[in-house]
């Protein structure tokens, strides 16, 4: 396939970048942080979606490099940031890790490396999982998540909720924070069930002693319901689209 032998050659010719999407607390709207997401500008097929290239990416095992220029990318950034406006240094970079990632053995060295290379503590990024990677020879998981926890680096499960975890399970993982898949806020207001699931996984996430970050967050009403049910914070366009960096600067210096 085109896109699979294009992709091979994106990282050398220097066609992804990153944007931005803020994340907020729900009680003061203050920004908390910031989820790195990857976009291919294709010289000829235009601004290419991660949901279109990333598994033809963890097909090819091509996701590992990929993976390796965002977390290195993602860090340099958070730093430059740290920089330009001393008021970010509390932020937290978020970064999704593919499962090939997860699995990889030299994992924590790579990471190591580039804290160390970008002058960034593990305390200021935090690495998105999905629940399916997580449930994934857990033993091995289990021990590689405590080395990340040992950096101080956070760990969240993406998308939580799409049913691949198992309840027991989970509080065996040393996870900080569940983000509540976008299709049940988007559901939320529309549907009981929904907002029962929602509610459900805030208690958890509190009975975990975990934080809990609202995905796809649209609207006002969600916000609305979302403080409700003691929701803490949240993701979404109506906070924010993801950002190239200068329009997330300009965000920065206007409402900080
Ligand atoms: O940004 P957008 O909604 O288009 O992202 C679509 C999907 O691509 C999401 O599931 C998101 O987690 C994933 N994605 C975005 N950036 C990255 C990345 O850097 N690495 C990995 N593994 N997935 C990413
Ligand atoms: O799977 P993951 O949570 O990493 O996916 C993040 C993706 O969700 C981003 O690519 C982003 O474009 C998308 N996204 C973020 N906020 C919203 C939103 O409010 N509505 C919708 N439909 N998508 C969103
Ligand atoms: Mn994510
Ligand atoms: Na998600």
């Amino acid at each position: 396939m085109q896109l699979d032998s294009d992709l091979r050659y994106a990282i050398e010719r220097q066609e992804f970048e990153l944007h931005y999407q803020p994340f907020v607390a729900l009680a003061t709207n203050k920004l908390v942080g910031f989820e790195a997401l990857i976009r291919w500008r294709h010289p000829e097929r235009g601004l290419v979606s991660p949901t279109e290239f990333i598994p033809v990416a963890e097909d090819s095992g091509l996701i590992v490099a990929i993976g390796d220029w965002v977390m290195h990318e993602a860090c340099q950034q958070l730093r430059k940031w740290q920089t330009l406006f001393p008021e970010t240094t509390a932020l937290k970079m978020s970064i999704n890790l593919a499962s090939h990632q997860v699995r990889e053995s030299n994992l924590i060295e790579k990471l190591d490396r580039v804290l160390a290379a970008t002058g960034i503590v593990g305390s200021s990024i935090c690495l998105e999982i999905t629940e399916s990677t997580l449930m994934d020879r857990s033993e091995l998981t289990i021990d590689k998540l405590r080395q990340l926890r040992a950096r101080n680096i956070q760990l969240s499960i993406d998308d939580f909720g799409q049913g691949y975890s198992s309840l027991g399970y989970l509080r065996r993982f040393p996870i900080n924070t569940l983000k509540i898949d976008r299709a049940f806020i988007d559901r939320m207001a529309a549907d009981a069930e929904n907002l029962e699931i929602v509610r459900t996984i805030v208690v958890l996430a509190k009975t975990l002693s975990m934080n809990v970050v609202a995905e796809g967050v649209e609207n006002q009403q969600q916000v609305t319901m979302l403080k409700q049910l003691d929701c803490k914070f949240a993701q979404g366009y109506f906070f924010s689209r993801p950002l190239p960096v200068l329009a997330l600067e300009q965000a920065i210096a206007t409402k900080i």
